[in-house]
């Protein structure tokens, strides 16, 4: 089953300079913890709600409920290198237990809330998962029983740990211990991609690279021992982890503040109970809370900070962000494979509003080049303002993912960049804006849909021959996804129809077609590809007839 290496690490000579200029620094995240207890030990560091409980812990309880979860992880046989996929929400539970596998060695594999079963299905078989770590019910589904199902069908899969079972409560009242600390340039834990073909990629970062790039956004955002950050996303995704996120929240000695749900009215209630500074959204969630700005009650004048990003944040909802939240802007552009851009909160007006910021780090390469056939990509740098497939390669950009040799053969450069998959433009400062993609991904408001995922799932059902997903332009989301489908022979399969069957698939909401369209067949390439530029220019020209 395993397609390549665990980990494509760094040529010696790359990861020797990056020590050199003293970004890997060969501390794990466990000894990190430790290290931040010590310094902030009686302040906040996580406020958190399960079952309409609130927790409150400081840095000293953090680290000490890591550490027993570490010595109970162990004692039920998790060893180091052991895969573990963690499905958990915004629950405060989480920081420990990501750290007791860090302590552990064991790598956490982060789904998201939304992932159902066909995915946790690919991610436990992918990565060889020993166990499942989730929470027993949130928004209605049965978390719990769907572990167990990926459990019963995925032979390494050995345990299910359900946060807040009396099985959990057991392992985290261990009594802790030191234990061994893991390889600082070994792999940390495994991240998921967005993705563009088939089911989601995994992506092995280490600690080495992550704690780079979360101390430097810990500092680009100007994080201190005073600041508090909102998690309103769900945390297990990068950008709430670690752009700055959680973890950058906990590098500055600050307090991290999860909200179980995203929409205005939970997020203002915390914001004015905890006086939060900072926080992360995606656009449609910006726009949200703009809306509900103008009417709310609450007291938000100690937001400072709103960073968007994960999509393309519009030139008008960035003017209006500001003045409806009384707050900064800070665009960011990242991606879970590394490279993460950030507007400064000391740039001018006009970038912060019109770009998506410049790389954390000097030793961020970026190439612009030549968006020309993706199958044949000649890699020819395009001169600055003109618009190119963005190439990265830096401290803390994945050389591969995890145990996929032949897509990372297309994936990445010979000489390492990875392709981003992102047409943008660079500016004489060094700052992107990103203006289209050339991967076949619809971002539905900062969700990745992999094209071919959802027509997979779409041509699994008997009376469909053939089907074409591309995204629709949407007004809130930005784009949804569109589902064009050939029926089979005979056959007149409804919308309604194959997005329930989508969905009975066991696949995340956001990844059912928000539009079905059966057509008889579908314009082809000159060499005889189904043509996605003529579908959308076909959907492009319905709008228009309609509107
Ligand atoms: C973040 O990470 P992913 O892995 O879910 O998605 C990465 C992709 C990028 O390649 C790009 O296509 C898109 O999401 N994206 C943006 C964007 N930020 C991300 N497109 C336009 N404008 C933006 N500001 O989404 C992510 C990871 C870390 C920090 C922030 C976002």
């Amino acid at each position: 089953m395993s397609a390549g290496v665990d980990h494509v690490a760094w040529p010696a000579d790359v990861a020797a300079r990056y020590r050199a200029s003293g970004h890997w620094r060969g501390q794990t995240f466990g000894a990190w913890l430790t290290a931040l207890a010590a310094a902030h030990s009686g302040r906040t560091a996580v406020v958190g709600e399960r079952d309409g409980v609130t927790s409150r812990w400081t840095f000293a309880g953090l680290d000490e409920r890591a550490h027993r979860i570490a010595a109970g992880l162990v004692d039920s046989g998790v060893r180091p290198g052991d895969r573990v996929v963690v499905q958990l929400p915004n629950v405060p539970e989480f920081l420990p237990v990501v750290f007791g596998l860090w302590r552990a060695g064991a790598w956490p594999v982060f789904a998201l809330p939304a992932h159902r079963h066909s995915e946790l299905r690919h991610f436990a078989e992918q990565a060889e998962a020993v166990a499942v770590i989730t929470v027993d019910r949130h928004e209605r589904h049965d978390h719990a029983g769907t572990a167990r199902q990926v459990a019963a069908d995925v032979p390494s899969v050995r345990d299910v740990l359900v946060v807040g079972s009396a099985e959990f409560a057991d392992l985290a009242a261990t009594a802790p211990r030191d234990l061994p600390d893991p390889d600082p340039s070994g792999v940390a834990f495994l991240q998921l991609s967005g993705g563009s073909t088939g089911l989601p990629k995994l992506i092995p970062r280490t600690h080495d690279d992550y704690l780079y790039s979360v101390r430097e956004s810990a500092r680009i955002c100007a994080l201190r021992p005073d600041s508090v950050y909102l998690a309103a996303l769900p945390v297990a995704h990068n950008y709430p982890l670690s752009s700055p996120g959680v973890l950058g929240a906990l590098h500055a000695g600050a307090a991290t503040v999860l909200a179980p749900r995203p929409d205005a009215d939970t997020a203002f209630r915390l914001i004015e109970a905890e006086r939060v500074t900072i926080s992360g959204v995606v656009p449609p969630l910006a726009a949200a809370w703009v809306q509900a700005a103008a009417r709310t009650g609450h007291d938000l004048s100690s937001l400072e900070v709103l960073l968007v990003g994960g999509a393309k944040c519009g030139r008008e909802l960035a003017e209006r962000i500001g003045p409806a939240l009384g707050c900064r802007l800070q665009q960011v552009f990242g991606m879970a494979e590394g490279l993460v851009c950030y507007t400064r909160l000391d740039d001018p007006d006009e970038v912060v509003l019109g770009t998506q910021g410049r790389p954390i780090s000097l030793d961020d390469e970026i190439r612009v080049v030549d968006p020309d056939d993706p199958a044949a990509p000649s890699d020819a740098v395009v001169p600055d303002g003109a618009t190119g497939a963005l190439l990265t390669r830096g401290p803390y950009t994945i050389r591969g993912y995890f145990r996929a040799a032949a897509h990372n053969a297309t994936a990445f450069t010979p000489d390492g960049f990875y392709r981003t998959g992102d047409l943008v433009r660079r500016t004489p400062t060094g700052h992107l804006e990103v203006v289209g993609r050339a991967k076949e991904q619809i971002n539905r408001g900062g969700e990745k849909v992999a094209a071919e995922e959802v027509e997979n799932h779409l041509m699994a059902h008997p009376d469909v021959l053939d089907a074409a997903v591309v995204a629709v332009p949407d007004a809130y989301l930005g784009e949804r996804t569109c589902a064009y489908v050939v029926p089979a022979a005979g056959a007149a399969p409804t919308g309604a129809e194959l997005r329930r069957f989508v969905r009975e698939r066991g696949v995340a909401a956001f990844k059912v077609p928000d539009l079905v369209q059966v057509v008889g067949e579908f314009p082809v390439t000159g060499v005889g590809k189904t043509s996605k530029r003529e579908l959308r220019a076909a959907l492009a020209a319905l709008a228009e007839k309609k509107g």
